[in-house]
């Protein structure tokens, strides 16, 4: 039986590949971080509680000596580095804290693997984020596409895939970055655009509010679901070599398309309930991403259970039992 440590493991990826290890047969290990709140912290792995009670760990990514000790403890084969400060407007205005956990962190579990164990495999969790405004001349952006990150949260995650790729090649470690596009769930926090949109739409057709307030409704992302996505970062790790993939759709909708399939699958015009907002703007705008998975899909077939539309309707699903409840 393969172990695993996933850090992160109570956020939407870390719920999701948790569930596909535990049906591989994996052990599963995982860190969560303290929180002076604990009820809601475990939502998204409360029914996998039974399968890995045992195997779960406070550690913080500003902390080496916690991820050590329990990297000693478990002799993992595999470790997923999902841990981070996630969201790009928070990482503007807590930057340091957004560096350390992503780009310290990361370098630190690094170090751990050189020092302790070089065989251990390592997934790490970067982000077409790092892509910023540029792309290729078709639109898309691939693994060769330059890269010049416009956020915080973008800088660090870029640290992160450098160090990834220095730490493999100076001391042949199988570390591989996924450069994951932005992929959403029912799980998803709800301060991301797909989550608040379906939320809030719903209590505005049960009267509960009047509007939704959003930043840059132009803005258009390559959004795909996250269940597919931790296939895609599990497959990545069993190739014979490490190397960097990009994981995409190849396909890409505006805020706004977003706003008008949800709206209008409630039966709404978002028109009339949308107000901008500069709270929700970002100091720099990352303005399209559309993802070229090519590379990844020649190695392993990528198999896409959801579109875009489906995705959404397994949202709006799950938000109207829960707000009915
Ligand atoms: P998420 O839901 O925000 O989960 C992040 C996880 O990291 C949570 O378990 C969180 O714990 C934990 N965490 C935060 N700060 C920490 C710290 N200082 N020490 C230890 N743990 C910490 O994010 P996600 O959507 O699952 O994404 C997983 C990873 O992929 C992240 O690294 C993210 O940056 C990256 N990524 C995501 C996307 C996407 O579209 N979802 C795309 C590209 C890359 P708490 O919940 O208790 O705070
Ligand atoms: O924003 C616009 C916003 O916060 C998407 C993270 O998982 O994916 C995610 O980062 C777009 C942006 O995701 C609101 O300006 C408009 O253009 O859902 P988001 P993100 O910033 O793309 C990448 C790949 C990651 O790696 C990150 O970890 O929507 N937008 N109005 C808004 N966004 C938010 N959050 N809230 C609004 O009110």
């Amino acid at each position: 039986m393969k172990k695993v440590l996933i850090t992160g493991i109570n956020g939407q990826d870390g719920s999701y590949l948790a569930e596909f290890l535990l049906e591989k047969d994996y052990e599963v290990h995982g860190t969560l971080k303290r929180n002076s709140v604990s009820e809601n912290q475990t939502a998204r792995i409360d029914h996998l509680y039974p399968r890995i009670k045992n195997n779960l760990y406070h550690a913080d990514m500003c902390d080496m000596a916690s991820l050590l000790s329990i990297i000693k403890e478990i002799e993992p084969d595999e470790i997923y580095n999902l841990a981070a400060q996630s969201h790009v407007k928070v990482s503007f205005n807590e930057p340091s804290y957004t560096l350390n956990t992503i780009a310290n962190g990361t370098l630190s579990l690094l170090e751990i693997i050189r020092l302790i164990n070089p065989s251990i495999k390592l997934y790490q969790a970067s982000s077409s984020e790092m892509f910023g405004n540029s792309c290729d001349e078709d639109g898309f952006q691939r693994e060769t596409t330059p890269m010049n990150p416009v956020s915080p949260y973008a800088c660090a995650k870029l640290c992160a895939y450098n160090l990834v790729k220095c730490y493999r090649e100076s001391y042949d470690l199988f570390a591989s970055n996924g450069i994951l596009f932005n992929h959403e769930s029912p799980r998803r926090g709800t301060t991301f655009v797909t989550n608040k949109v379906v939320r809030e739409a719903i209590k505005i057709r049960k009267g509960l509010v009047d509007k939704i307030y959003l930043g840059n409704l132009k803005s258009t992302r390559d959004w795909g679901h996250a269940k597919d996505y931790v296939r895609m970062m599990w497959s990545i790790l069993q190739l014979e070599k490490p190397d960097d993939y990009v994981c995409a759709t190849g396909s890409s909708n505006s805020v706004l398309d977003l706003c008008e399939y949800v709206f209008s699958t409630l039966g709404l015009d978002y028109r009339d309930y949308v107000v901008q907002d500069s709270r929700f703007f970002r100091p720099t705008e990352l303005r399209n991403l559309k993802g070229c998975p090519d590379k990844l899909n020649k190695a392993v077939p990528i198999q896409y259970s959801y579109t875009f539309e489906s995705m959404l309707d397994e949202m709006i699903a799950y938000w109207e039992e829960r707000i009915n409840a």
